[in-house]
C-alpha cells in the first residue's frame, strides 16, 4: 500500500531527520545514503543534547559519541567513545566501507577519523558545559522517568534510531547518540552495538532502541525484536515482548527507567512500544509524508 511506512525513527526530532533521509533517497536511491543523511540532522542540531556535538559530556567533561550504520547484506560499521568529530555516523560508515572491521572505539576511532579527514568541532558547547557544571554541584546519577521528553533537562538522554524499508523490502538503519548525560568515562550504551541499539535482517525487518542503554544491552534488544519478527510476530508484538522481557528480568530496577523499541518488517509494517509513557516516533510514508506518533507503553 502507498501509505505503508518507508522510514521510522525515534522521537519527535526524528521528523526532520526522516525528511532529510527521504530527500537523499530520492536523490541517490541508496538506503545507506538516506539513513546517514537522516542521522546527520540531529547530530548537527545545537539544541539536541543527546545526539551529536551539542550532546552532554561525560562525568569528566568530555563529549563522547557513539554511532552505528548497517544494511541487510551484512554490512555494518560503528564507532564508540569518539571525541572531537561532528558526525560519528559518517565515521561509522567509513569504518564499514574502508576497513575490514565493524567497530572502532576511543583513541583508535579518533585516529581513523583524523586520517580520513573528517570534520572536527569543539565540544562541549557552552550550553552543554553549563549543564555539566550545574550537574557537578550535586553529581547525582539516576535516570528519571520521561526525562527523554524534557529537552534541555540536565539528565536528558535519548538517541536517534532510524529504520528504512524500501518498496522492494530492502532494509538499512542508523543509530547515533551522545549517550547518557554525565556517564562514567568510557561508558558505551546500547546504541553502537549491533543487535542492541540497532539490527536489520533481509527478509525479516529491523529494530532500534532508545532509553537507558544498559537495559537494552542486557537483552540484545534489537536483535531480540528482529528474532521475534522472524518467528512470526508482528512488529508491534515483537517490541512489546522485548519490553516485557526487560521488566521480567529487572523488575523494580527499571521502575523509573525508560526503554523504547521501534520495529519495521520487510513489508513496511511498524511497531513501537515503551516501558513508560512519553515515547514518540516519526513515520514517513512512500510519498514522503511524515507524522509524529505516541508509542504504546506498559504503564
Ligand atoms: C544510550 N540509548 O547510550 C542511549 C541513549 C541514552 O540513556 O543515553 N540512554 O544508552
Amino acid at each position: 500500500p502507498a501509505n505503508r511506512t518507508l522510514i521510522l525513527s525515534t522521537w519527535d526530532f526524528g521528523a526532520p531527520a526522516n525528511a532529510a533521509a527521504f530527500a537523499q533517497w530520492k536523490k541517490s536511491g541508496s538506503l545507506l545514503d538516506a539513513v546517514e543523511a537522516g542521522a546527520r540532522v540531529p547530530e548537527a542540531d545545537p539544541k539536541n543534547h543527546s545526539v551529536g556535538f551539542a550532546g552532554y559530556p561525560d562525568r569528566d567533561g568530555h563529549v563522547t559519541l557513539d554511532a552505528i550504520i548497517m544494511d541487510d547484506r551484512g554490512n555494518v560499521g560503528a564507532v564508540a567513545a569518539l571525541e572531537d568529530f561532528a558526525h560519528p555516523i559518517s565515521v561509522a560508515r567509513r569504518v564499514m566501507e574502508k576497513t575490514p572491521h565493524t567497530f572502532l572505539v576511543g583513541e583508535g576511532a579518533h585516529q581513523f577519523a583524523e586520517a580520513e579527514g573528517f570534520e572536527k568541532v569543539a565540544m562541549p558547547t557552552a550550553e552543554a558545559e553549563k549543564a555539566w557544571r550545574d550537574w557537578l554541584k550535586t553529581a547525582k546519577y539516576k535516570p528519571i522517568v520521561n526525562i527523554e521528553n524534557q529537552r534541555g533537562s540536565a539528565l536528558d538522554h535519548d538517541t536517534i534510531g532510524m529504520l528504512f524499508c524500501a518498496p522492494d523490502g530492502q532494509l538499512a538503519g542508523a543509530c547515533t547518540t551522545s549517550g547518557m548525560a554525565f556517564k562514567l568515562r568510557g561508558r558505551v550504551g546500547d546504541s553502537p552495538q549491533a543487535g542492541s541499539g540497532l539490527f536489520v535482517e533481509a527478509g525479516v525487518g529491523g529494530a532500534t532502541a532508545t532509553g537507558v542503554g544498559e537495559e537494552v544491552t542486557r537483552i540484545a534488544g534489537s536483535a531480540r525484536v528482529v528474532a521475534s519478527m522472524r518467528a512470526g510476530m508482528s512488529p508491534q508484538a515483537a517490541c512489546r515482548e522485548a519490553v516485557l522481557h526487560i521488566l521480567k528480568l529487572r523488575g523494580d530496577a527499571v521502575r523509573d527507567a525508560q526503554v523504547g523499541f521501534l520495529a519495521i518488517n520487510h513489508r513496511g509494517e511498524i511497531g513501537a512500544f515503551a516501558l513508560q509513557p512519553g515515547f514518540t516516533y516519526a513515520v514517513t510514508d512512500l510519498e514522503g509524508r511524515t507524522q509524529v506518533l505516541a508509542s504504546e507503553s506498559l504503564k
